[in-house]
């Protein structure tokens, strides 16, 4: 009997964890056989979540896309014909030049995300094609933007304490972060801090199961967390717990800054977040003598209007009380601010010569692809108060060729019925790479099929450890499916560009990538040990304590005071920033803020968030009926204090209706969810739901205080019981 063999990879998809796994392959037939986490990983420690665990049913999933397809029928209706690969691109070629030679390059845009996170398969040769072509730029801002720039005006640049050191933390803060389903990896860690006596608490909206595996569920008012963070400062600095010597050494602004929370107090707070005054001091208090606490936060705070301040204001915490001093210490967002990966050579934006096109913002695809100049302004990114939005007049061509790969704008994006009227449009040419027939790829002119993760190489930059890590093919690509790379490169000769990448294959493109990286944390990790190992920890020391010695900003010190927030037009001081549904005014200049709602806002109405569903991956996996059965259906949480005076019962059919339509959902009546608010799991199919829509259709393109991002969780909804 022939033996089986062994092959090293690693997760594609957008989740902290980026699990290095081992695929068993049956050499007779060259069918994968079973999947596991890979022992050795620090991080994976042997184990995939339940639904990665599956990815050889969803590889070899009946409904996978296996040949090339042309539609036949009306635009969404998603009826399609087989043609071969040579017709797609030729046809495909010659219809881009069409509207190059009519409208000019800026009018094809990209449109993609992390349905794998790849160096390769994710940007790798797309990026090299959309700057050849001189296309529109996409600014991929839908998950974590606003996060981001908050966190990296304090701190410089992007990491926290490693995974594997929330062992040694005191005290352990997860703050809107459900861990348990989209970052279980950490728990292991999380454990071990528990065994030494640590407490783990839980701010939250919702108690999820990670709230209620852990020591205390904290609840608090969805976009409300920047309140919360001030009042703890304000609590830390009048009792004088702060770490003076840090403050003194590592940052930058405390006087300012400790006259700024003077009026931020905890019954202040209390009033904004809903959580009494007294457990905010009792908070503050254990924070502040942890030494060390370790704060989780994910990217759930920040899909409000002001969650790139809320992060901003979390983010200033630990240096006050000096806790980066210690292993374990700190705040982790993401960890890819240490990776310092060049990736020029991927990126190739010397192929755009001197052309400068446009850059727009996925969250506003709606926007994008209307024929509307002014909406098309709109959808120009301009992340900061600084930047400008342009006239009708400049907002460029109409987007005329769309090419849509690793994401699901359909069912993902903002404000759905606007991105549908524009994937709807008779005179947009739509391209879909996918591995299934999805929400978006009903809506293309030709469905490309690609490749899974088992079936290409791929490097892969994780953002919640700190290890590197190759993924080899297992397989031989199912049916006709290739590689996103090889569908670019094809596409690009296709096209007539004669340029070497487009001539380089998968591997060796990956080799020189790893060969050019010259940054120490890089040292070491070669192609051979990859090869070898799988996967390889950064040069970090051991342990890695992220800025003990000094903040990656200009002045070396922590921005307690940000100039950089000042120059960019932001307060340069944490602050308090109400998101939008809680529709407060504005805050006076002296901080008077009292939550005064206006005549205009219906009392009736609850603000809805949509976080991740524990078994989809955003809308991977969702079409499988495995997992589908595991959620039950598209559900939305009341408390019962909401659901008793609307006539609801649990179980029953209810309709959610805001400015942007209505959506029916089952109503699951639970007390795990903060009076007043909702929760819709997501990401549901919408063809796959009961109305054909999903949450996605209530939520609007407006922009985060920071980066451009969405305010997926920053509305507000009617609810009723459906008559
Ligand atoms: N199972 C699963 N795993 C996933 C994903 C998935 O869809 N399913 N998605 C992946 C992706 S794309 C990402 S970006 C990551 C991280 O994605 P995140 O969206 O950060 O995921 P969660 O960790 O679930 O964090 C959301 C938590 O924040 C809470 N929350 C919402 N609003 C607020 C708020 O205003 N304040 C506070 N304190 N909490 C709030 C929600 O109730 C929820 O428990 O997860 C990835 N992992
Ligand atoms: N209401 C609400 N909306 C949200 C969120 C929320 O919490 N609430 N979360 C937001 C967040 S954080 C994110 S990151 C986005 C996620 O949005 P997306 O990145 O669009 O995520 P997915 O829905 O998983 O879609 C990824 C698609 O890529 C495909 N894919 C995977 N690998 C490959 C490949 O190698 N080649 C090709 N061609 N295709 C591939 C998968 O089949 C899948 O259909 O959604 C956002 N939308
Ligand atoms: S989705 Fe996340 S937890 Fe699941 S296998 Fe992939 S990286 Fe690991
Ligand atoms: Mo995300």
């Amino acid at each position: 009997m022939q033996k089986t063999t062994l092959v090293s990879g690693v997760c594609p998809h957008d989740c902290p964890d980026t699990c290095a796994w081992q695929v068993t392959v049956d050499p007779a037939s060259g069918r994968a056989i079973r999947i596991q986490g890979h022992p050795d990983h620090p991080v994976t420690q042997g184990r995939l979540c339940g639904k990665v665990d599956r990815y050889l049913e969803r590889t070899y999933h009946p409904d996978r896309l296996t040949t090339p397809l042309k539609r036949v029928g009306a635009k969404g209706a998603g009826r399609f014909q087989t043609i071969s690969w040579e017709q797609a691109f030729a046809e495909i070629s010659a219809r881009l030049h069409e509207i190059i030679a009519r409208h000019g390059p800026e009018a094809i845009m990209p449109f993609s995300f992390a349905g794998t996170m790849g160096v390769l398969q994710g940007e790798g040769l797309a990026k090299p094609f959309f700057h050849r072509l001189g296309a529109t730029r996409l600014a991929r801002t839908i998950c974590s933007e606003a996060g981001f720039e908050g966190f990296q005006y304090v701190t410089g640049s992007v990491m926290g304490p490693a995974p594997e050191d929330f062992a040694h933390a005191r005290l352990i803060l997860i703050w809107g972060n459900n861990v348990l389903s989209s970052n279980m990896h950490l728990w292991p860690f999380i454990q071990q801090a528990r065994k030494q006596g640590a407490p783990v608490i839980v701010i939250d909206p919702a108690r999820t199961r990670t709230a209620r595996a852990a020591d205390e569920w904290i609840p608090i008012r969805p976009g409300a967390d920047g309140a919360l963070a001030l009042a703890m400062m304000h609590v830390i600095i009048a009792e004088d717990r702060v770490d003076r010597d840090f403050v003194r050494d590592h940052t930058t602004g405390f006087e300012q800054l400790a006259e700024r929370v003077q009026d931020y107090t905890p019954a202040w707070a209390e009033r904004i977040t809903g959580i009494p005054a007294e457990r905010i001091v009792w908070l503050a208090r254990q924070y502040a003598d942890a030494r060390p606490a370790a704060i989780r936060i994910n990217y759930g705070l920040q899909r409000h209007a002001t969650g790139g301040m809320a992060v901003r204001n979390i983010a200033t915490l630990p240096a006050l009380v000096g806790h980066w001093r210690f292993r374990g210490g700190g705040v982790l967002l993401s960890a890819s601010g240490a990776f310092h990966l060049d990736k020029s050579a991927l990126k190739r934006t010397d192929l755009l010569g001197d052309r400068n096109p446009r850059t727009l913002n996925m969250i506003r695809l709606g926007d994008a692809l209307s024929l509307e100049p002014a909406r098309r302004a709109r959808a120009h990114y301009a992340p900061r108060p600084i930047d400008r939005k342009p006239a009708p007049d400049d907002a460029g061509p109409p987007v005329m060729g769309l090419i849509v790969y690793n994401s699901n704008p359909a069912a993902v994006a903002p404000d759905q019925s606007a991105v549908r009227a524009g994937l709807a449009r008779e005179d947009l040419l739509t391209i879909v790479l996918e591995h299934f027939q999805t929400d978006t790829a009903d809506y293309a002119d030709y469905l490309l099929p690609a490749t899974t993760q088992l079936e290409h190489w791929d490097i892969l930059k994780p953002y919640g450890h700190y290890y590197l890590a190759l993924n080899r093919p297992a397989i031989a690509p199912v049916g006709q499916s290739l590689p996103n790379s090889e569908i670019f490169r094809r596409l690009a000769r296709a096209m007539g560009f004669s340029d070497d990448i487009f001539r380089q294959d998968d591997i060796s493109i990956l080799q020189e990538f790893i060969a050019a990286q010259n940054h120490p944390v890089l040292a070491g990790v070669t192609w051979e040990h990859l090869l070898n190992d799988g996967f390889v920890r950064l040069n970090l020391p051991e342990p890695f304590l992220p800025f003990a010695d000094g903040f990656s900003t200009p002045d070396g010190k922590c921005q307690l005071y940000s100039q950089r927030m000042a120059d960019d037009g932001y307060d340069p001081l944490p602050a308090w920033r109400p998101p939008a549904w809680m529709q407060v005014e504005e805050e006076s200049a002296a901080r008077d803020v009292s939550i005064a709602v206006p005549a205009s806002v219906d009392h009736q109405s609850l603000p809805l968030i949509s976080p991740p569903a524990h078994n989809f991956l955003n809308t991977t996996f969702a079409n499988m009926k495995r997992f589908r059965r595991r959620e039950g259906q598209p559900l939305v949480w009341i408390h019962p204090d909401d659901a008793a005076p609307r006539g609801i019962a649990d179980g029953d059919t209810v309709i959610l209706e805001n400015e942007k339509g209505r959506v029916q959902l089952m109503a699951h009546v639970i007390a795990d969810i903060t009076p007043g608010v909702l929760l819709a799991p997501t990401i549901w199919w919408a063809k796959l739901s009961p109305d054909g829509r999903n949450v996605n259709w209530l939520t609007v393109q407006d922009e985060t205080d920071m980066g451009g991002g969405p305010t997926f969780y920053d509305i507000r909804v009617r609810l009723y019981k459906k008559a």
